[in-house]
């Protein structure tokens, strides 16, 4: 049994055991880089409390030679890179998709199950080449020891991702958040990180990595975390139906103001959060409050890195009365992101990404000057 890990008290908890908790919108957006006390937290099983000095990494399977490294020959024997990646759970933003239709069963996450934060750590690639990388391997595996009783056969996490984007710079096997060490709730004493890629890809408390021909064949890879038709009869999938979620897709929040917030009308200032996983960036967000009638295009912050978010902010003139204040985003392939959630919507509830709406009420302010 672990203590739940050290967060703000305004974490909105979905659940206690295992925790899984996201920031309210107004918590997220005050740092680019989300705070460590303020980061959501997703958990599938009971979190492990693993000892740091016992902890020993296999990397075997389709290698020249199977490697075993202990934190501190990680640490020494790789030079450390920092990254700074945005992770973003497919469920983020489920919610949207549970309005149109329910999903049982599954976190109704809001807008919060994302955020930021500075990965020190080893690049996996440089891990991979000191133990010899079959060129033909095609998969990169990952295992943990946390066991998921949701699982089916309940097994501890694990996943994959393509041998590619294994050995992409990027991808980390990170044991630093923020420049302190990771906290056991974030996957101490080290986890995957792949920026770009929907969260669970970032595997934590790592402790296998294998080279392979073929994709895990772990639950929450052939199982979970993939694209079903909205008619699929959930009753009957099989491991492997439907698509398995990599690359994050084009995404995009409002943080500010929040939703059910009381403003006065009149020119209000309106931020969030825009995401395109891999080599996709953000070019443009329109903000409307008048049902789009009228689109407002935001000012984008710089991004901290090409893996990161985009936080972007608009002055939008909001009429008195309930508004829906409404946005969408662009990407580098100038895809924008679907308009209804209806479009999207999925079994298991995953890639909302239909444009996100708050709804506040606007009070005449009765300043005529
Ligand atoms: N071992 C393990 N790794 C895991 C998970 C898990 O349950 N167990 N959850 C995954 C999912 S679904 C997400 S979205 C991210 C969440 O990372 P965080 O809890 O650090 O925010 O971790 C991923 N890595
Ligand atoms: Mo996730």
């Amino acid at each position: 049994m672990t203590s739940a890990p050290a967060k703000r008290a305004d974490m909105i908890v979905h659940e206690q055991e295992p925790y899984n908790a996201e920031p309210p919108r107004a918590a997220l957006a005050e740092h680019v880089i989300t705070p460590v006390e303020v980061f959501y937290g997703r958990n599938h099983g009971t979190m492990p409390e693993i000892d740091a000095g016992a902890w020993r990494l296999r990397v075997g399977g389709m290698v020249g030679h199977a490697l075993e490294f202990s934190l501190a020959e990680l640490q020494h024997r790789f030079a450390p890179v920092e990254v700074t990646a945005t992770l973003q759970c497919a469920g983020n933003r489920r919610a949207g998709l549970m309005a149109f239709r329910d999903i049982p069963g599954q976190h109704p996450w809001g807008a919060g199950a994302t955020s930021t934060a500075r990965w020190r750590g080893a690049r996996l690639a440089d891990v991979l080449t000191a133990c010899g990388l079959d060129p033909h391997a095609t998969d990169i595996a990952f295992d943990a020891p946390d066991v998921a009783p949701e699982a089916d056969p309940p097994q501890p996490f694990g996943g994959s991702i393509s041998a590619d984007k294994a050995t992409a710079p990027e991808v980390l096997l990170a044991w630093e958040m923020n420049g302190e060490p990771l906290t056991a709730a974030h996957g101490a004493p080290v986890r995957v990180i792949v920026p770009g890629h929907i969260g669970a890809r970032s595997v934590k408390w790592v402790q296998r990595i294998t080279a392979q021909d073929h994709p895990s064949d772990n639950f929450f890879q052939q199982g979970a975390y993939r694209l079903l038709p909205a008619d699929t009869d959930t009753a009957r999938t099989r491991p492997g139906d439907g698509v398995a979620l990599g690359a994050v897709a084009l995404n995009s929040e409002i943080l500010v103001p929040d939703d059910g917030d009381e403003l006065p009308a009149g020119p209000t200032h309106v931020a969030g959060y825009a995401f395109a996983g891999d080599d996709r960036t953000v070019v443009r967000v329109d903000v409307t409050a008048d049902g789009g009638a009228t689109w407002v295009q935001a000012d984008l912050d710089a991004q901290p890195t090409p893996w990161t978010w985009r936080f972007w902010h608009a002055r939008v003139d909001v009429p008195a009365g309930g508004v829906e204040i409404t946005a969408r985003a662009w990407d580098s392939t100038a895809a924008v992101q679907p308009e209804h959630a209806a479009t999207v919507w999925n079994p298991k509830g995953y890639v909302n990404n239909s444009w996100p709406t708050v709804t506040v009420t606007a009070t005449p302010t009765g300043d005529v000057s």
